[in-house]
């Protein structure tokens, strides 16, 4: 019986400010993926479920909102409810076997981790908090809708000081596109940082990786220190998903 205890995935996600690389990142990492079991991309905020459409609409300015209203809208991003059939491709990567079951979106998370995948996330939560940070709100109020969702084993910052920053500057012109707001997300970022680290264990690591360099170079980085992650769960077995 022992042998046949299934390791559960592991949840990783990457955080960063916009322009720093970490959506070619978080495909090399999937696509080259070593670890057991598979792994599944994520990305938020996700455009192609019904709040996401939403979304996209804000950050394309075609669309004003209130500031609270679309930070409950990006975190009800991450709850809501997801098809395992996806923009008309089946997914059957949560095992799930039937396309047209529904599962909420921290639901899928949990099954996939649950069922030995491992879920790299392009951002999640820790964005939610820093880029509404930067636009003033109340950070407490920030945290509260996200609580009780699926916690990463690691967070990567990809991280770029701010001349680096500022030389890739050359922005999509969606919504948080400038460099001022996005030296205030920095700011917002390193509390978030804190925060995590200060918690009593239920977030992962937080390690901050350097975005500077060649593709390759970052890559080589991350793998330095996702492979220890790995490792380090190849002894657990079927483990808790902290929440
Ligand atoms: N963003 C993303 C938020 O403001 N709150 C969130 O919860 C999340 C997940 O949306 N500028 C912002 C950060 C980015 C934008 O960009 C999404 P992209 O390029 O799809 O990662």
């Amino acid at each position: 019986q022992g042998g046949s205890k299934r390791r559960r995935g592991a949840f990783i996600v990457f955080e960063g400010l916009d322009r720093c690389g970490k959506t070619t990142q978080v495909q090399r990492l999937t696509e080259g993926w070593t670890g057991a079991g598979g792994v599944k991309g994520r990305r938020f905020p996700d455009r192609t479920t019904p709040l996401g459409t939403t979304i996209n609409a804000y950050l394309t300015s075609q669309q004003e909102m209130d500031d609270h209203a679309i930070h409950l809208l990006f975190s009800a991003n991450r709850w809501e409810l997801q098809r395992v059939d996806n923009g008309g491709k089946v997914d059957d990567s949560t095992g799930m076997g039937d396309p047209s079951r529904i599962l909420r979106g921290a639901e899928a998370i949990e099954r996939d981790l649950t069922n030995g995948i491992s879920v790299i996330a392009d951002r999640y939560a820790f964005s939610g908090i820093a880029f509404s940070a930067a636009k003033g709100l109340n950070r407490s109020w920030l945290a509260a809708p996200d609580a009780n969702l699926p916690a990463p084993d690691l967070i990567i910052f990809l991280h770029l000081p701010g001349e680096a920053a500022a030389a890739r500057a050359d922005f999509g012109g969606e919504r948080y596109e400038t460099v001022d707001i996005q030296t205030r997300v920095r700011d917002e970022f390193a509390n978030v940082r804190e925060k995590v680290q200060g918690y009593d264990g239920r977030s992962g690591e937080w390690v901050d990786v350097d975005a500077q360099g060649s593709i390759e170079e970052v890559e080589e980085r991350i793998k330095r220190v996702v492979d220890p992650l790995l490792k380090r769960m190849e002894g657990e077995g079927l483990g808790e998903i902290k929440r």
